[in-house]
C-alpha cells in the first residue's frame, strides 16, 4: 500500500480491475432477485454537467448498494441523440448533425468512464442509430393498424425561429423554450397517438406508484386532468348540426346568456361567408400569437355571428359568438357561457355587453355577491331555475343530467384535459415517420420488410429546414399498396418517442428481430429511476404510456415501466458580475473571482482574480452558461479524482434538494478521503490483525464495537431505505474520527480497529469505489470489494451490558453508578455504598433501608 493516497492511480487501477473483470456485465439469473437502476440518459450536448454528474453518482450509489445487497443489478447507459441541438450546431459550426453526435457520444462516454460509474457498457445504445428507431418505426406501423394513430390537422405552436411545432410546455409565456421567440399558432397536418384512449388507465395507476414522489403523481394527475361534467346539444337555429357542449358545471344551465365557439370552429366560418369584418377577426386569432397557457390571461376579443343557439331546457335563444378564449382542441371547440358563474365568461361579458344572470347562491343567505365586481364561482343554491329552484349544485348536476338525458339532449361524461400526443416534428434530426403518402391510396405504413426507413447522415446543411425535405432520394418512393409514385413523410418523430421506451430495449439492444423479448420481461420494471424535475409530466407520462401500450401488444409485462422514482435536485452556484453603463450584465465564473465569506459561507466580498477589482455578487442560481457559473466536472475529475467529486456530490445534500457548490466543500471530501487512506496505512503498516473475539473485549472496546455497529444500522437504512447518502457519510465521518483516537494496540484493539476500517470501506464503497478498491485491497482482501457483501449488523454488539442508575441518600440525588446490567439486588446496594459520593452524605449515619428500583434509581434511607 502506498502511503499517499494518489487517485489518479488508484482510479485506473480500479476501472482496469473491473473492466478486465466485466464486472458490470448483466445477465439474466431467474434464480437471483434482479435490480434495475436506470438513470434518465442524456442528450449527448458535449461535456457533462456538474447536473449529470450528481444525477449519475446517485444511481451508481444504488447500483452498487443493491449489488452489494446481492442482488443481481442492471445499471446501463445511453444517448437520447436526436434532437434540435444537434440541428442548432450543425448550423453554427457547418458539420452535419450526426457527427457532431457521433463525436459528443465518444467525448461523454470517456467522461462518465472516467466517473467509475458501473454501467454495463455492452448494452449501451443511442437512438439516433438505424438498429434502436427501427423498431420505434415498426411499432408506430403496428399501432397505426390497431387504430391507434391518426393524422389530422391541427393548431400547433410554432416557433418561427426553430421553425418547428412546440408542445405546450416548450412554450413558456409564449415563447418558445429553445429560441425564445414569440409563439405562433398555425394548421398543418400531423401525426397523433391516441394517448387519451388509456387517460383512465394512466390516472388510475399512478395508485399503484406509491415508491413516486407525492409531488409529481400529482403533477401527472393535474395534466390527465379528469373531470365529471354534462355533455349536452344546443341547436342552431336555421342549422341541421347543434353544437356540441360540455360542462363540468351543469347546475348554471340556468344561467346562460350567450354561447362561444372557436375562431376556427366551422359555424363561424359559416358564418364568416360574406361577413367581411367576422372573416377579417377570424383571420386575425389564427395568426394572434398565443399559447394555451395563456388564455386565462387573453384579452377577451370576439364578435357576434349572427347564430342563435336554442338553450336545451328553456327553449329560449341566445346569441353564438366567437371567442379567441375558446380552443378547437378542447372538447368540441363551443362552451356554454355562464358569465354569472365563470370569470372568464363574466370578462367576456362585460367587454362585450351581454347580459349576466345568476342563478346560483350562497348558502348563507348573508354572504353577499357582487357580480359587478366578477363572477360567483363556488357551488350553492339554485335560483331562478325554474323546476331546479331550490336545489344544491350536487343535486342540480343529477337533476339537470336527468332532465337532458330523457330529453334526448345531452349526457353524463367524464372529460379529460388530456390531448393526445402530437408526435410529428418538421425537423430533420429525429427519426423518420415510417409513412408514405401516396395519391390514389392516402397514407399507407412502411411494411415491415422496407423498414428501417434510414435517416440519410451524410447531409449538407446550409439552407433552412429539414435537408430530407429538399432530398428526392430520400422522400420520392412508391406506394406500397398500389405501386404508383408516392412520397414518403418527411416530418420525424418528437424525441419523446425515443425516451419512451429506451428504458426496455436496454434489456435486449442487440436483438435484430424483435422490438423487445423475454430479457425485457425479466428487468422490467426499472426498480429505481432517477432524472430531473422537468420531466414529471411529459416524459414519464409518454414513456408510462408507451409502458401498456408495449404491454397490449404482448412485448412487456407489467402496468408501469418504473417502480421507484428519485427527483435530484438542481446543482447550483453563486454568480458574480459586473454591469456596464448601459445595464448589461458581464458574468464571471466562480473560479475566476477570488471570494471573502462570513461564519456562515456566505459570499460578502468577491474580486476578479485577474485584475484585483470588485465584482457584485447576484445570490446562488442553477448551473448554466448564460450566467457562466458552471463548474466543470472534467477539471475537478482531473484535479482531485472521480471520488471526490463522487463523495462532495453526495455529500453535500440530499438527493432530493438543491446542491449548493462551494469549492470548500469539495477540499473537505478530498481531504476526508486523504485522512480515511491515512488512517487504513497507518493501521496496515503495523501487520495483520486477528478477528475479534466479542467476549474478550474491554469496556472501551466494547463501547467502540457498540459504536461501530450503531453506525453500520443507521448507515444501512441511510442508504438503502431514506437515500439520505449526505447523513450516511456524515456518520462515517464521525466514526472515523473515533477512531483516529483509538489508541489501543492489543490484540484485541487491532482486531477492532481491523472490523471498523473493513465496516467503513464497504459503506462508502458505493460512494467512492476506486479508493475502496484500494483501501480493501490494503487491509488484506484477496478478491476485490466490488464483490463484497454490505456489512452486517452484530445485534449483539449494540446491547450495552451495563447500566447507569442515579443514586439518592434521603430521597436528594447525589451520585450516578455504573452496574453489570445482570447484577442482583446485592450487587447493586454494594456499589451503591461504595460510591465516594454517597459515603460523603452517609458518613457515620446508619444505613435504615436501600431502596432499588430496577433499572432506574437507588435510595439510600439514613438517620
Ligand atoms: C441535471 C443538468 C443537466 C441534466 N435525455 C433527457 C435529458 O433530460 C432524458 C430523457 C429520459 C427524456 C439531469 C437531468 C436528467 C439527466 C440527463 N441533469 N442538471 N437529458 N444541468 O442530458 O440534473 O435532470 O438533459 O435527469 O441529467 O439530462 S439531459
Ligand atoms: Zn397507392
Amino acid at each position: 500500500m502506498h502511503e499517499q493516497y494518489e487517485p489518479q492511480v488508484i482510479e485506473s487501477q480500479a476501472q482496469a480491475h473491473w473492466d478486465s473483470n466485466h464486472v458490470f456485465k448483466a445477465r439474466e439469473d431467474a434464480g437471483k432477485e434482479k435490480f434495475y437502476c436506470l438513470a434518465m440518459f442524456p442528450y449527448p450536448s458535449g461535456r457533462l454537467h456538474m447536473g449529470h454528474v450528481r444525477n449519475y453518482t446517485i444511481g451508481d450509489v444504488i447500483a452498487r448498494y443493491q449489488r452489494m445487497q446481492g442482488k443481481n443489478v442492471l445499471q446501463p447507459m445511453g444517448w437520447d441523440a436526436f434532437g434540435l441541438p444537434a440541428e442548432n450546431a450543425a448550423h453554427k459550426n457547418k458539420v452535419p448533425p450526426a457527427k457532431w453526435t457521433y463525436e459528443n457520444i465518444d467525448y461523454m462516454r470517456e467522461q462518465l468512464k472516467s466517473l467509475g460509474f458501473g454501467y454495463d457498457w455492452d448494452r449501451e445504445l443511442a437512438t439516433c442509430r438505424p438498429e434502436y428507431y427501427r423498431w420505434e418505426q415498426w411499432f408506430f406501423t403496428k399501432l397505426y393498424e390497431k387504430g391507434l394513430v391518426y393524422k389530422k390537422k391541427a393548431t400547433v405552436n410554432w416557433d418561427p425561429v426553430d421553425q418547428t411545432v412546440l408542445a405546450n410546455e416548450q412554450v413558456i409565456d409564449g415563447k418558445g423554450w429553445r429560441s425564445g421567440a414569440p409563439v405562433e399558432r398555425r394548421e398543418i397536418p400531423q401525426w397523433f397517438l391516441k394517448i387519451t384512449d388509456y387517460a383512465d388507465q394512466l390516472l388510475e395507476d399512478l395508485g399503484q406508484l406509491d415508491g413516486w414522489p407525492e409531488q409529481v403523481r400529482t403533477m401527472q394527475a393535474n395534466w390527465i386532468g379528469r373531470s365529471e361534467g354534462v355533455e349536452m346539444q344546443f341547436a342552431v337555429e336555421g342549422e341541421t348540426d347543434p353544437l356540441v357542449i360540455f360542462t363540468t358545471r351543469p347546475d348554471t344551465l340556468m344561467g346562460v346568456t350567450y354561447v362561444a365557439v372557436a375562431p376556427e370552429h366551422p359555424l363561424a366560418a359559416k358564418a364568416a361567408d360574406g361577413n367581411a369584418a367576422l372573416a377579417a377577426f377570424v383571420e386575425a386569432c389564427r395568426h394572434t400569437k398565443v399559447a394555451e397557457a395563456d388564455m386565462a390571461t387573453l384579452e377577451k376579443k370576439g364578435m357576434d355571428t349572427g347564430y342563435r343557439a336554442v338553450h336545451p331546457i328553456t327553449g329560449e335563444t341566445v346569441p353564438v359568438w366567437v371567442a379567441n378564449f375558446v380552443l378547437m382542441e378542447y372538447g368540441s371547440g363551443a362552451v356554454m357561457a355562464v358569465p354569472a358563474h365563470d370569470q372568464r365568461d363574466w370578462e367576456f361579458a362585460q367587454a362585450h355587453g351581454l347580459p349576466i344572470r345568476q342563478v346560483i347562491f350562497p348558502r348563507d343567505a348573508a354572504e353577499a355577491v357582487d357580480l359587478e365586481a366578477g363572477a360567483y364561482t363556488e357551488k350553492g343554491i339554485l335560483g331562478e331555475s325554474g323546476e331546479f329552484s331550490g336545489l344544491s349544485s350536487n343535486e342540480a348536476f343529477a337533476a339537470i343530467a336527468g332532465h337532458l338525458k330523457n330529453a334526448g339532449r345531452g349526457r353524463i361524461k367524464v372529460n379529460y384535459r388530456l390531448r393526445d400526443w402530437g408526435v410529428s416534428r418538421q425537423r430533420y434530426w429525429g427519426c423518420p415517420i415510417p409513412m408514405i403518402n401516396c395519391p390514389s391510396c392516402g397514407s399507407v405504413p412502411v411494411p415491415e420488410e422496407q423498414l428501417p426507413v434510414v435517416l440519410p447522415e451524410d447531409v449538407s446543411f446550409e439552407g433552412v429546414g429539414s435537408p430530407i425535405k429538399q432530398m428526392p432520394s430520400f422522400y420520392e418512393t412508391t406506394c406500397p399498396s398500389c405501386g404508383g409514385k408516392a412520397e414518403r413523410e418527411t416530418d420525424t418523430f418528437d424525441t419523446f418517442f425515443e425516451s419512451s421506451w429506451y428504458y426496455a430495449r436496454y434489456a435486449c439492444p442487440d436483438n435484430d428481430r424483435a422490438m423487445l423479448d423475454e430479457r425485457a420481461t425479466y428487468w422490467a420494471p426499472v426498480d429505481q429511476y432517477i432524472g430531473g424535475i422537468e420531466h414529471a409530466v411529459l416524459h414519464l407520462l409518454y414513456a408510462r404510456f408507451f409502458h401498456k401500450l408495449m404491454r397490449d401488444a404482448g412485448l412487456i409485462g407489467g402496468d408501469e415501466p418504473f417502480k421507484r422514482l428519485l427527483t435530484q435536485g438542481m446543482v447550483v452556484a453563486d454568480t458574480y458580475y459586473r454591469e456596464d453603463a448601459s445595464g448589461r450584465k458581464d458574468w464571471f465564473n466562480p473560479a475566476d473571482v477570488e471570494v471573502e465569506r462570513d461564519e456562515k459561507g456566505r459570499p460578502v466580498r468577491a474580486v476578479l482574480k485577474s485584475d484585483g477589482q470588485p465584482v457584485e455578487i447576484g445570490g446562488t442560481e442553477k448551473m448554466s452558461k448564460s450566467k457562466n457559473n458552471g463548474v466543470d466536472p472534467q477539471a475537478l475529475i482531473a484535479r482531485y479524482g472521480a471520488d471526490t467529486v463522487r463523495l462532495f456530490t453526495m455529500f453535500a445534500a440530499p438527493p432530493d434538494q438543491s446542491l449548493e457548490w462551494s469549492d470548500s466543500g469539495v477540499d473537505g471530501a478530498s481531504r476526508f478521503i486523504k485522512r480515511l487512506w491515512r488512517q487504513v496505512y497507518e493501521h496496515v503498516s503495523a501487520g495483520p490483525a486477528d478477528l475479534v473475539d466479542p467476549t474478550a473485549l474491554s469496556d472501551a472496546q466494547k463501547a467502540l464495537r457498540r459504536k461501530l455497529h450503531q453506525t453500520i444500522q443507521k448507515v444501512s437504512d441511510d442508504v438503502g431505505r431514506r437515500y439520505t447518502f449526505n447523513t450516511a457519510i456524515a456518520a462515517n465521518m464521525e466514526l472515523l474520527n473515533e477512531l483516529s483516537k483509538f489508541d489501543d494496540d492489543s490484540t484485541q484493539g487491532r482486531a477492532l480497529m481491523q472490523e471498523a476500517l473493513e465496516a467503513v470501506v464497504l459503506m462508502l464503497a458505493p460512494i467512492i469505489p476506486h479508493a475502496c478498491h484500494g483501501l480493501w485491497q490494503a487491509l488484506g482482501h484477496e478478491t476485490a470489494v466490488i464483490d463484497a457483501r454490505w456489512p452486517a449488523v452484530d445485534e449483539s454488539a449494540l446491547v450495552s451490558d451495563s447500566i447507569e442508575l442515579v443514586v439518592q441518600v434521603n430521597g436528594k440525588l447525589r451520585a450516578n453508578i455504573q452496574v453489570p446490567a445482570a447484577a442482583s439486588k446485592e450487587q447493586i446496594e454494594e456499589a451503591a455504598l461504595a460510591s465516594e459520593n454517597v459515603q460523603r452524605f452517609v458518613e457515620d449515619k446508619t444505613v435504615r433501608k436501600i431502596i432499588v428500583v430496577p433499572g432506574r434509581l437507588v435510595n439510600v434511607v439514613v438517620g
